[in-house]
């Protein structure tokens, strides 16, 4: 019998109010239910923001280092169960071994990083323009925080916002993608396990439509990190504009890879083959264009075709396996219309276009990478994010052509440049607009340490990742002291003889 989940609220296990569950399935396998969830709806969501309302004057004044102890602790424990953890994570949405131990890593390094910062924290302090008085700025907390997370990394996308949240010292309603719920739940039993007090974390299951929602539109939320679509992104800005709440949005992406003719061949190749059918093309940070210089560009498309084709699939718990499945089968069906509409509108299908069958495959949502050519910027498949297994190639006459067909997209996530020529490199870092720019390197695999974020339709301009997280998940308060023992005004007094 598949365990039955609950929600976590106030440090108690509860069912969804209305009673009503939803199953987690294995995409690979998909007689497999991974769990039974609460499917919750605001109900559950308004007991959840009371109890983080609760919690919050007590977490807010524990010391930040000692917050930041608990979320060491919490990536200990993930240290310890790393391979059960990854391999939780590979039944629940797919992706191979490698990768969930990747994302568990992921969630690690940045609890040790967060835990860290702890310690940190800096404000500043300036010397006062009158006599006998102080000024400083220091980092404070600001309340309930809303995270809303997505399914492709179950692990590591809940901790970047979970773990600074925990530290700044705001208190979490936590709604994880209905796909992947399982390793939300361990995740929290973990933070539990670490010693985070009851009501300080607390997780309801459960629909976008329904849980989301309703913590976008909750008073007294006062901060949301959403990473999804673009699309949903909008609506939860809107909404939230309307309480003046901070929000924080991680959306879509349509990231493309230029291949200059000086580049290094091989290592390209190899970037591109991870960069766009690693996680199944499943990253907001995915390569999803191919942008290659016009003397390489029939070479380089028969390599890529050729080791493209050879890309083993399967279910992910195979150690020789490369690419796994889709997450679901409307996701599958997504990319399949892609498909479609490339060929309509006379893109050349190089490899795949079709379900991959036989065997094992049948039980999962598993699509061949597919890659077309003679791509054109104003085609579909060259503009919207089709975030599966579907690499759109173009072609360059130099390095700024390259550079404005990578620009030509209303995202700017990350961006990849393939080149041994120091001048062309140099020029796209400055051109190049998007929040991430790799030289000689794929356009995923982003290192919690750094800030990671996008331009444009890509997001709302805030960060994710090392100290830029906290910038969003704490307020900064300016102090001033003045120990004159008289009224002393600013502009004015430091002034009055000129
Ligand atoms: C995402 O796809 O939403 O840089 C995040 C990367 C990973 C994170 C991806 N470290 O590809």
């Amino acid at each position: 019998m598949p365990k039955v989940f609950k929600n976590l609220i106030g440090g108690k296990e509860k069912d969804a109010v209305s009673g009503r569950t939803f199953e987690n399935r294995n995409p690979a396998d998909w007689n497999e239910v991974v769990g039974i969830f609460p499917k919750s709806d605001k109900r559950d969501v308004d007991a959840a923001v009371d109890a983080a309302k609760q919690a919050y004057r007590e977490w807010s004044l524990y010391p930040a280092p000692r917050r930041g102890d608990i979320v060491k602790k919490a990536g200990d424990i993930m240290v310890a169960r790393k391979e059960e953890l990854a391999r939780e994570m590979t039944r629940e949405m797919g992706k191979v071994l490698v990768e969930t131990r990747g994302d568990v890593q992921e969630g690690i390094d940045t609890a040790y990083y967060s835990a860290s910062e702890g310690r940190r924290m800096f404000g500043v302090t300036a010397p006062s323009e009158l006599q006998n008085k102080f000024t400083m700025s220091m980092r404070v907390s600001v309340g309930v925080a809303g995270v809303i997370s997505p399914w492709n990394f179950p692990m590591a996308i809940p901790t970047w916002k979970i773990f600074p949240a925990l530290v700044s010292g705001d208190t979490i309603v936590f709604k994880p993608a209905s796909d992947t719920p399982k390793t939300a739940a361990t995740l929290v039993e973990i933070l539990v396990e670490a010693g985070v007090p009851a009501g300080v974390l607390n997780i309801v299951h459960g629909g976008g439509n329904e849980v989301g929602m309703a913590i976008v539109e909750h008073e007294d939320v006062e901060l949301i990190s959403f990473t999804g679509s673009t699309a949903v992104g909008k609506k939860i800005s809107e909404i939230a504009s309307r309480s003046l709440k901070r929000v924080s949005l991680e959306l879509g992406g349509k990231n493309a890879e230029i291949v200059m003719d000086d580049a290094n061949l091989e290592l390209a190749l190899d970037g591109i083959l991870w960069g766009a059918f690693g996680t199944t093309g499943q990253r907001c940070t995915a390569t999803s264009r191919l942008i290659l210089h016009e003397k390489i560009y029939d070479k380089f498309l028969d390599m890529l075709a050729e080791r493209a084709s050879r890309l083993k699939l399967g279910n992910g718990l195979d150690e020789s396996v490369e690419v796994g499945p889709c997450v679901n089968e409307s996701q599958r069906e997504k990319v399949h219309s892609y498909t479609e509409i490339g060929k309509k509108e006379g893109a050349r299908l190089v490899i795949g276009g079709e379900f991959a069958k036989g065997g094992d495959l049948d039980k999962g949502w598993f699509y061949k990478p597919t890659i077309f050519a003679e791509v054109t910027p104003n085609m579909t498949i060259a503009i919207e994010e089709i975030f599966g297994p579907v690499l759109s190639v173009m072609k360059a006459k130099s390095i700024d052509h390259a550079i404005e067909l990578l620009n030509g997209t209303i995202y700017g996530l990350s961006s990849a440049v393939y080149t041994r020529n120091i001048n062309h490199a140099f020029k796209a870092i400055r051109d190049i607009k998007a929040g991430i720019t790799y030289i000689n390197a794929p356009t995923i695999g982003a290192e919690t340490h750094m800030p990671f974020g996008g331009v444009k339709q890509t997001g709302n301009g805030h960060r994710e990742g090392g100290a830029s997280a906290f910038e969003f998940f704490s307020e900064i308060k300016t102090v001033y002291v003045d120990y004159s023992d008289k009224l002393q005004r600013a502009q004015i007094d430091t002034y009055r003889n000129s």
